[in-house]
């Protein structure tokens, strides 16, 4: 078991409604104060979708690289890219995400239901990505969102090798509509599916936030959190800020002996090369 937790802030999504949730952080300036704190708060790695003047999701690719820089500059967060973006976003946007030069990326290893949407991920938009991070030196985070996922992803491996740096990170989104549930028997058959050698992030939707976190840790997992996936803190408080939620998770990672892992020696153990 590594000695120490790998904590992911997922600090905004593509879906939650910044009307209605006014502490999501959606300008630059509230992203890089969020990233700032989360970091300060124990988190080593922010997964980033990034919004446009109106709140939307967007990929625009010159306010990517703008993101990039300013946490960058700000921070030293290992800086994951989603190309997953929205369930309305194009191939071809979601592969150039990749132009914008993040040390890491999100590759989701398959389709799924996802509430009343469908995130569309057929095997030759996996192949194309996978194949991108290679050639550009980005280290994919697999995104699993059910088992089949875990068996493209042994299928994805197998046709076309190792990952830039040459370590498989997993993250197993778990209590979507549609994909896992967040419980431990379904984090058990996920984890012994999974390729030797590979580590594993848990993150749970909604109301199975806590317990995949608890369950994340007890199995020897690392924690992923954040207002992309849980908008209430406990029954009727919603979340004050992305903080909050890192601070939890790196007290209960502390509790369970293996404290918040620094931004060094993430990227030490996620095979990504020193910040830029
Ligand atoms: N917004 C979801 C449709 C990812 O970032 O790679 C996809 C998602 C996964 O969030
Ligand atoms: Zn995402």
């Amino acid at each position: 078991m590594t000695a120490a937790t790998l904590i992911t802030v997922a600090p905004t999504g593509a879906e939650a409604d910044k009307s209605r949730t006014p502490a999501l952080p959606v300008t630059l300036d509230e992203l890089v104060a969020t990233a700032i704190a989360c970091q300060a708060a124990g988190a080593a790695v922010i997964h980033v979708h990034i919004r446009d003047d109106k709140a939307r999701p967007t990929l625009d690719l010159p306010r990517l690289k703008d993101t990039v820089a300013a946490l960058r500059a700000h921070t030293s967060l290992i800086v994951q890219l989603s190309t997953g973006g929205a369930v309305t976003d194009p191939y071809e946007d979601r592969l150039n995400v990749l132009d914008a030069a993040p040390d890491a990326c999100s590759l989701t290893c398959g389709t799924v239901n996802f509430g009343d949407d469908v995130f569309m991920n057929p095997w030759g938009f996996i192949t194309d990505l996978y194949q991108a991070t290679q050639e550009k030196g980005i280290a994919p985070e697999f995104e699993l969102f059910d088992l089949g996922h875990v068996v493209t992803l042994h299928r994805l491996l197998s046709a076309y090798g190792p990952p830039h740096g040459g370590h498989i990170h997993c993250d197993l989104v778990m209590g979507v509509p549609g994909g896992f549930d967040g419980d431990l028997r379904t984090m058990a058959a996920a984890i012994q599916a999974l390729p030797d050698g590979a580590t594993w992030s848990a993150t749970g939707i909604g109301r199975t936030s806590v317990p995949v976190l608890l369950a994340a840790l007890s199995a020897g997992g690392h924690l992923r959190v954040g207002m992309e996936d849980t908008l209430t803190f406990a029954k009727g408080r919603p979340v004050r800020d992305n903080a909050e939620l890192v601070t939890r998770a790196a007290s209960a990672a502390t509790l369970a002996q293996r404290p918040p892992m620094t931004t060094a020696a993430a990227r030490a153990f996620l095979g990504i090369d020193s910040a830029v």
